[in-house]
């Protein structure tokens, strides 16, 4: 089994329902076990149009799949969120990452790990810090990233 991280997004529609979604779906998964989730973070948008404000969150698992395993698992769980997003950079119903595999660096146009843009985004760094504080350096405030009131649950596993 193989530890990686993956982030989770979403803006539109009911946010939190989404992103428990794919936390569910994960931890429903033969070859995945959700070992940790961070809390909520509500968050400003980065980039983009104008839009509503995210709901961030950062799911640690430990996996039997390949890189590219985990890539599809992660599409298929924006695929169940009818995933819409409108355009490039702008509002989605969910966004699900890959961040980090342990032991991998790989370059490929449809998946480069570590995730190429994380480590400046502070919508991942702050939910990934409270479950791999190791991982990351630096420390808030960061004004633009809020604890939010919600919370995911942790599901048991198959
Ligand atoms: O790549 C993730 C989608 N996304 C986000 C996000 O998840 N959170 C915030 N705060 N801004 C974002 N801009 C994009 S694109």
């Amino acid at each position: 089994m193989t530890r990686a991280y993956l982030a989770l997004g979403s803006n539109l529609g009911d946010r939190l329902a989404y992103l428990q979604g794919a936390v569910n779906e994960l931890a429903a998964h033969e070859q995945i076990r959700v070992v940790a989730v961070s809390r909520v973070y509500e968050t400003a948008p980065v980039g983009g149009p104008a839009q509503d404000d995210y709901l961030n969150a950062v799911v640690a698992v430990d996996t039997s799949l390949d890189p590219w395993g985990l890539l599809h698992a992660a599409q298929q769980c924006e695929r169940s969120a009818q995933r819409v997003r409108i355009e490039r950079f702008g509002p989605r119903t969910l966004d699900v990452d890959v961040l980090l595999v342990h032991g991998i660096r790989m370059e490929d146009p449809d998946l480069t790990i570590p995730h190429p843009r994380m480590w400046e985004r502070r919508f991942v760094l702050a939910p990934l810090r409270d479950i791999a504080p190791e991982l990351v350096e630096g420390s808030g405030p960061w004004p633009d990233v809020r604890i939010s009131s919600v919370a995911l649950e942790l599901p048991p596993g198959p």
